[in-house]
């Protein structure tokens, strides 16, 4: 609470006066400035005015210009959208920073045309005879930080978020200085560039209400940086806005899916403000006020905004006709908050109870995989990129990036690794764990990302202060955190230290810092077991049993842990190394264990360990025996040098045709599905015969086996590649077959499938089309993503 007199009080009661209003009725937001100012057609001397008249640059056209040398032009335009009903004023402030300013040479006047605009709109806004409130304009700027404009370099950035968030809080101090009551940072196209203007409106104007708008630039559904809505959503939340919304680039029509997104997901108020319609051939926006004023009525009524107005091209003309359609709507209540814990790279990824194990590839550690230091360190960074490709096919849902090594420029490495790996949509679909002890590495790296990343990790090694001030520093970024159970007296190796430490850390971070719970990772230290030193046995079993305590006390919170530091004594021994990573992580999953770093391309199924090696395995996770380790040494000495790819068993070779492919679905191996299905096609009467057969009941294998909570899901989602592989290539034959038998034509009917979008399952459409599609059905596939 602020009290009177206080700094912020003012913002402070501002945001209150709003939330009053939003809870009654729909607010309306002004229309265009571009526009209006183009239609006006102002001559170079009006842009120039007597301060400007021998600027060297080209000037006319700098809409923001005006603020300074035409201000009756701007008070003009905010004046037609007040009369016309607007309860929001924008500032003509849009592009007033120093980066999309230095097209005109006039970096050195940006601070004063953001106070000039926000003077203009504060005048008009004050002199009206009922509450109209200002928003300062923030555009996107012109440059983009998640994408390279150079085609042969996609590591490289025009610009850095440090500067950005230098020339966003320029012009957010100027319009603060101005009045505004509120900012719009709007028209977001790349979100790493929206939360550099988070950043600098929480360092230079913190009690301001943030307004937060997207722009979705085609049909994809996505931005131009190329994250769907969600993903948008979950990666800016920590802005804590007043409002999130959608504007510009589509009309309202083309609009609305993307509205209906945000208005499902956040529990913030929501605003959309459309183009007049898409611009013709001409560039000139058609669209009539009565239609955009219908589509918004439209939306109000449906119950999906709260601040609805126009972006291009509209007119007070627009604005008069919206307000008289959503005068009288109820406004949309937004809903309560979620409480699930959500990343996000291009994709949202959200760890619901439905989710199953989650997945960190491990590889991306100079540390941790000598194939992945040698490119880095010889600079091949896209060899290393393809190792992050790698475990994101393999199933990774997540990647853990590790730069800390000697020799390397750790900030350099991280910040190279991560602009590249951005611009790979295949790579860049999964949200991103920056793994580092060096807190500038981190840092380095939550400049790069442009979704909700996680950063790995703080501990309270330091102390409490040190803890506190860098988890405020990763909030500010809107990223999860992994916290160590590491404090000032060093790492925890009993229950008691484990659970002790982190439940420290969790006071701090959700009483101190403004974490929410679901942003909070505990890693209560796995460690080396099997080592020789009898002080480690108990290591494994401490994690396990701390992660059921901590489970049961923070339900919220989410655990993980690093999996192959348990068996560090087996280097070498990948055989051994799996199956105690696999046994462990069954065991710990029991637990509670939300998700662990792993290498995504070995997790061995707990079902495949040989009996022998798995009660060694387990007498030594559980310290059974006081003879554990040697027993386990000693088993370990008879597979020495085996490596442990299944792949590379190959005695399931020798089964029935029927059990070849049941095992190569169970494994998700799909090394020879395409020759076992035409021997399984030749054996059997028809093509359909193999699918409703070996096929299904390997299939049913798996959805007892993921039941039983004996395979994660990406292995699940493996052994439907492997199916879909050998319905691909069942397919043809089925078609010949349909055409020999001439039921064409005679369709028995038509059924429509899709995808629903946020659905990932697509095989199971696809078996259904080609099973109906067999039995004389006409199948229209829709495809996938498709909006309900
Ligand atoms: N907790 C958290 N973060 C972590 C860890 C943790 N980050 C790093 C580490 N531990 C997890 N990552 C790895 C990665 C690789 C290995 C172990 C842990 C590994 N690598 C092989 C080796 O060293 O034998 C390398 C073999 C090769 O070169 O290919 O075992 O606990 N929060």
């Amino acid at each position: 609470m602020v009290r009177a007199g206080e700094p912020g009080y003012l913002a402070f009661h501002m945001r209150e006066r709003i939330e009053r209003l939003l809870e009654e009725r729909i607010l309306v937001l002004d229309g265009a400035y571009g526009t209006a100012i183009q239609a006006r057609r102002l001559s170079d001397a009006d842009y120039r005015g007597e301060r400007f008249r021998d600027h060297p640059r080209e000037i006319a056209g700098d809409p923001d210009l005006l603020n300074l040398t035409r201000p009756d032009v701007v008070e003009e335009i905010h004046r037609g959208y007040v009369e016309a009903g607007a309860d929001i004023l924008t500032t003509n402030t849009f592009t007033a920073t120093r980066i999309a300013q230095a097209d005109y040479g006039l970096e050195e006047v940006v601070r004063e045309m953001n106070v000039a605009g926000a003077r203009i709109a504060r005048r008009v806004a004050d002199a009206a005879d009922r509450p109209v409130f200002v928003a300062g304009s923030v555009g996107p700027t012109n440059q983009t930080l998640s994408l390279s404009p150079r085609v042969s370099d996609p590591a490289y950035r025009a610009i850095t978020f440090d500067q950005l968030v230098e020339a966003y809080a320029e012009q957010i101090e100027g319009l603060r200085e101005g009045g505004v009551d509120l900012l719009l940072i709007e028209t977001i196209f790349d979100t790493l560039n929206a939360k550099a203007a988070i950043c600098a409106a929480k360092d230079v104007a913190p009690d301001l209400p943030i307004m937060l708008s997207v722009t979705i630039t085609d049909r994809s559904g996505r931005t131009l940086s190329g994250q769907t809505v969600e993903a948008f959503w979950i990666s800016v939340a920590h802005a804590e806005p007043l409002s999130v919304g959608v504007n510009c680039a589509l009309g309202a029509a083309e609009m609305r899916p993307h509205l209906e997104t945000l208005a499902r997901i956040a529990p913030v108020y929501t605003s959309c403000h459309p183009n007049a319609g898409l611009p013709n051939a001409f560039g000139a926006y058609e669209e009539r006020p009565e239609t955009t004023a219908k589509y918004l009525r439209e939306y109000a009524e449906a119950g999906l905004g709260n601040i609805l107005g126009g972006c291009c091209g509209t007119t007070p003309e627009h604005i008069r006709q919206i307000a008289h359609a959503v005068e009288g709507v109820p406004p949309r209540r937004p809903p309560a908050p979620e409480r699930v814990t959500s990343f996000a790279g291009l994709e949202p990824f959200r760890i619901t109870p439905d989710t199953g194990f989650v997945m960190i590839g491990e590889r991306q550690n100079v540390t941790g995989s000598a194939r992945f230091r040698r490119l880095i360190e010889a600079g091949d960074f896209q060899g290393a990129v393809e190792i992050a490709a790698e475990q994101v096919r393999s199933g990774a849902n997540m990647l853990d990036v590790n730069m800390d090594a000697d020799l390397l420029d750790g900030v350099k490495a991280m910040t190279t690794f991560l602009n590249l790996i951005a611009t790979e949509p295949e790579i860049a679909r999964v949200p991103i764990m920056i793994d580092s002890s060096r807190f500038e590495v981190i840092e380095a790296g939550l400049k790069c990302v442009q979704g909700k990343a996680v950063v790995n990790s703080i501990s309270l090694k330091e102390g409490e202060a040190d803890f506190l001030e860098k988890a405020r520093r990763v909030r500010r970024y809107g990223a999860a955190v992994v916290v160590m159970a590491f404090d000032e007296e060093g790492q925890a190796e009993t229950v008691e230290r484990k659970v002790e430490i982190c439940s420290r850390a969790y006071r701090l971070l959700v009483e101190e810092a403004g974490f929410e719970p679901e942003d909070v990772i505990f890693d209560p230290c796995i460690l080396a077991v099997a080592t020789g030193i009898p002080e480690h046995d108990h290591y494994a079993k401490a994690f396990i049993e701390a992660t059921r305590i901590l489970k049961e006390r923070f339900p919220r919170a989410k655990i993980s842990g690093g999996v192959s530091n348990l068996s560090f004594s087996f280097r070498g021994n990948d055989r051994v190394r799996e199956a105690m990573h696999s046994a462990f992580l069954y065991h710990a999953i029991r637990a509670g264990l939300d998700m662990a770093i792993v290498n995504a391309g070995q997790i061995a199924l707990y079902e495949d360990i040989p009996p022998d090696l798995l009660e060694r395995v387990e007498d030594v996770i559980f310290a059974r025996r006081p003879d554990a380790t040697e027993r386990l040494l000693a088993f370990a000495e008879t597979v020495k040098g085996e490596t442990a790819r299944r792949t590379e068993d190959l005695s399931w070779r020798e089964g029935t045709v029927e059990e070849r492919l049941v095992h190569a679905l169970v494994h998700g191996i799909d090394t020879f599905i395409v020759e076992d299905t035409e021997e399984a096609r030749k054996r059997y009467e028809r093509p359909l015969d193999v699918i409703e057969g070996p096929l299904m009941e390997g299939m049913r294998i798996v959805g007892d086996l993921f039941g039983a909570g004996k395979m994660f899901l990406p292995q699940v989602v493996k052994s439907a590649r492997a199916m879909k592989k050998a319905v691909a290539y069942l397919e043809p034959f089925m078609e010949e077959e349909k055409a020999r038998s001439g039921t064409t034509g005679s369709s028995q009917g038509k059924v429509v499938l899709c995808t629903v979008k946020g659905d990932v399952h697509d095989i199971g459409k696809n078996i259904v089309g080609v099973v109906l599609g067999c039995n004389n059905y006409e199948v229209i596939d829709l495809g996938v993503m498709v909006p309900p």
